[in-house]
């Protein structure tokens, strides 16, 4: 059997090299040059815990390489991103390309499965534009004939981190356009999935994939919303979640400079673009998460009016902890937008990363180490709280103002 993985990018290249650790033929498809051949010469372009060791691994075996020319497969499956555009409605325009790609390499009984995050019908879309492209093949949905191919959505739920662990232990959602796609997806999952995998129609599917990031992001921005009200009433909101959180049944998440990553700040909004009007927590939550950075900016500005050009050290810049993933990161869009504010003086701390992107260094901003930081700064605005910044104590801040966006010291 072959696997070809259209999309090499943070869930396609962990998942394709780790069928073929598995010993089946994999073949990744990826636009990129670049991607291809890092990849064909078993080093990695992406940064995630031990994948580099996995792809080299799968590389040399021979079961692994990549190409930018889709070739016939058994299964295909497709990861690429599905970003939103203007308006905040999904831009399917790269599931478009995957599957104009593929289509003239399709045969008969072939498996295709919509890996990427997609708004509700999205599989039904890929389904079609697939027969339009081969009407001589037979896809599920047509209204005469038997399918003789294969179509099925799995959205990956991986955690930016914990891919590896979690591609193989995680329970996987299998969406068939048919329960038949859904039984020749399962058994392709089965080889490298320890966790359950669990049949359901491709739509239910969609809407279970974004429907976790949504709830991550209504809870998130519950805790977010606190950390505003508490400001206003002068109360300590960890404390008080603490506090709340000791009841059996209440477990409130933490507050921070706002939403990140590549997921949860972008998939609420597909369901709003589905159900605008009913969809009314899920938008207000993308809301209070995304006015979160202005909230924090606000709380420095204010601060910084107390100086005449104050030294303002940001503390971390990645989208969340442990992390060296700068893309889509408030503690970023907060760094960038105080420099660009001419606020002070800006210095930033982060510790995973060697070098300031472009962007930020033409800014400005200088990156220190803490101990730099901690003794020049006049404010300290804390963002991400890494393992490194850990232990801090309160002392270090009795002549400098703190602003604590993620409960660090408080
Ligand atoms: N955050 C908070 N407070 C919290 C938890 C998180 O402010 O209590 C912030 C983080 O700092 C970060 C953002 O939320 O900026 C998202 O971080 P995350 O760790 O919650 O999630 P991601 O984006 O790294 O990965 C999510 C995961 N989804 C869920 O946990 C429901 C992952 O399993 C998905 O596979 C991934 O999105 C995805 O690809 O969709």
């Amino acid at each position: 059997n072959k696997v070809s993985v259209i999309g090499l990018g943070y869930i396609g290249l962990p998942t394709a090299a780790v069928i073929a650790s598995r010993g089946v033929e994999v073949v990744g498809i990826d636009v990129s040059e670049l991607a291809v051949n890092t990849i064909n010469q078993g080093k990695v372009h992406i940064v995630e815990p031990d994948l580099d060791m996995v792809v080299q691994a799968a590389v040399t075996m021979g079961k692994l390489r990549a190409s930018m020319v889709p070739e016939p497969a058994d299964a295909f499956m497709i990861a690429v991103p599905t970003p939103f555009k203007e308006g905040k409605q999904p831009d399917l325009s790269y599931i478009e390309n995957a599957a104009k790609a593929i289509a003239p390499v399709l045969e008969q009984g072939n498996l295709v499965i919509l890996e990427s995050t997609s708004p509700v019908g999205a599989t039904e879309k890929l389904t079609g534009w697939l027969q339009e492209l081969r009407p001589d093949l037979v896809f599920p949905g047509h209204p005469s004939s038997e399918p003789n191919m294969f179509v099925a959505h799995c959205p990956e739920r991986v955690l930016p981190g914990r891919v590896l662990e979690e591609l193989v232990s995680n329970d996987r959602i299998i969406g068939g356009m048919r329960p038949q796609c859904s039984e020749q997806a399962i058994e392709l999952y089965k080889v490298f999935v320890r966790g359950n995998c669990i049949s359901t129609t491709a739509r239910t599917a969609e809407m279970a994939k974004l429907t976790e990031n949504s709830f991550r992001d209504v809870n998130i921005a519950f805790a977010n919303e606190l950390s505003i009200i508490c400001d206003e009433l002068k109360i300590n909101v960890w404390e008080l979640i603490a506090l709340a959180n000791r009841h059996p049944r209440v477990n409130i998440l933490t507050p921070g400079p706002g939403v990140g990553g590549h997921c949860i700040a972008v998939d609420p909004w597909f369901i709003v673009d589905s159900a605008p009007e009913s969809a009314r927590m899920i938008r207000t939550a993308r809301e209070v998460n995304d006015g979160k950075p202005g909230f924090v900016i606000n709380k420095v500005e204010k601060a910084a009016d107390e100086f005449k050009r104050p030294v303002i050290a940001c503390l971390g810049l990645a989208f969340k902890p442990d992390i060296d993933d700068l893309r889509e990161s408030p503690a970023l869009d907060i760094t960038l937008r105080l420099a660009s504010a001419g606020v002070g003086k800006i210095l930033a701390v982060e510790p995973n990363i060697r070098a300031l992107p472009e962007k930020l260094a033409n800014s400005g901003i200088e990156l220190v180490s803490l101990e730099a930081a901690l003794a020049q700064a006049n404010i300290v605005v804390v963002l991400v709280n890494h393992k490194q910044f850990k232990g801090l104590d309160k002392s270090h801040f009795n002549t400098k103002v703190l602003i604590d966006s993620s409960g660090l010291i408080a």
